[in-house]
């Protein structure tokens, strides 16, 4: 490949020139902005362990009233990208949630996606868009762009939710912002109720609402999501892998625009490698026990655990257990690239 010349090798009055003018010269950068072969990731694979997450966040709960926090989060940053930029990937953010019996997370809608994927208690809820979710270990509930929510907790014990947004690429592309709101009049009636029988949808002549919403699922219970990769691993070749993805039941679609949301299983003692992808991608343990090597680095994840991996990267996942299946959560990044034309396989 062609040397091309250096920054160094111009003249300092040059450079002093170019600089007075706000005036960049492309050669001695072109090869870090177009790297031959595939891009070089500043993702880092990084594993974020709940045991020694879950007493840190506890420990925010006596620290911060959740009236001088709004959101108690601790923020999983991937150092690859620095952890002040609070990045898990290029276009995802991880966030560990605590509520607390009692406490209020007051309403808000801000421009990023969000989902919650709740990790542990009971008696937590989110109000969207006017419809109470309860928040049950291993549910997904979606708060997209737009839509009003709200956090409260009618249990007796700390509830602890992931948080996944596409707030980096949101605030990337300054199209980040937020607005407060009173407390939300709560509808009647649940939409993942009326959506419970994959392949039929509610008639759309005798639906009044829901229908044509862009968002008319916003919580998909664990036990439905489980129980179809039961049936999917039950019907599917023993070596296969057996992933179902959460879709907008009404068109097909990812749930949202930029993310995309998964659900895995790992039979006993299954390994998995999976195809080599230009999206970031994260995993995190539902149920049992999982190791995840990408690239060199091998993690031994356990429930409740987390990690992120960049783009172009080989995974290969493991269910240690010869006994129990294991279950996992994945997001990633692959409707945004597929919607610019960026995405790609490699073998
Ligand atoms: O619960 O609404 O982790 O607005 C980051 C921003 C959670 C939330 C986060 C948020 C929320």
């Amino acid at each position: 490949m062609l040397e091309l010349g250096r920054l160094e090798d111009l003249p300092a009055d040059y450079r002093a020139a170019l600089t007075a003018h706000n005036l960049v010269p492309l050669w001695p950068s072109l090869r870090s902005l177009l790297p031959p072969d595939a891009p070089r990731p500043a993702t880092r694979a990084t594993h974020w362990s709940y045991e020694t997450l879950r007493p840190l966040l506890l420990r925010a709960g006596d620290l911060t009233p959740i009236e001088k926090a709004e959101r108690r989060v601790l923020v999983l940053a991937n150092p690859g990208h620095g952890l002040e930029r609070m990045q898990a990937s290029a276009a995802i953010y991880l966030g560990m949630q605590l509520l607390l019996p009692g406490e209020w997370a007051p309403a808000h809608r801000h421009t990023p996606n969000a989902v919650r994927m709740i990790v542990e208690g009971d008696g937590a809820y989110t109000t969207v868009d006017g419809e109470k979710c309860p928040m049950e270990r291993g549910d997904l509930v979606l708060t997209p762009t737009g839509l009003w929510h709200e956090h409260g907790h009618d249990g007796d014990q700390p509830v602890v939710w992931l948080d996944v947004l596409d707030l980096p690429l949101v605030h990337y592309l300054e199209a980040s912002y937020h607005v407060d709101g009173p407390r939300q009049a709560v509808r009647p009636g649940r939409t993942d109720e009326r959506y419970a029988g994959a392949g039929v949808v509610p008639s759309p002549m005798f639906q009044r609402d829901g229908a044509g919403r862009p968002y008319p699922v916003l919580r998909y219970p664990w036990s439905r999501t489980r129980a179809a990769l039961e049936a999917l691993a039950a019907a599917q070749h023993a070596d296969g892998a057996v992933q179902v993805t959460y879709v907008n039941p009404e068109t097909g679609a990812d749930v949202q625009n930029i993310l995309g949301y998964h659900a895995l299983m790992l039979r006993p003692n299954q390994q998995l490698t999976l195809p080599r992808r230009s999206p970031a991608a994260v995993f995190h343990v539902i149920e049992g026990a999982a190791e995840l090597s990408a690239g060199d680095h091998l993690h031994a994840m356990q429930l409740a655990d987390t990690c992120a991996v960049p783009g172009f990267c080989t995974v290969t996942l493991r269910n240690p257990s010869d006994r129990t299946p294991a279950f996992l959560f994945v997001a990633d990044e692959s409707p945004l690239h597929r919607k610019l034309g960026l995405y790609e396989t490699r073998d």
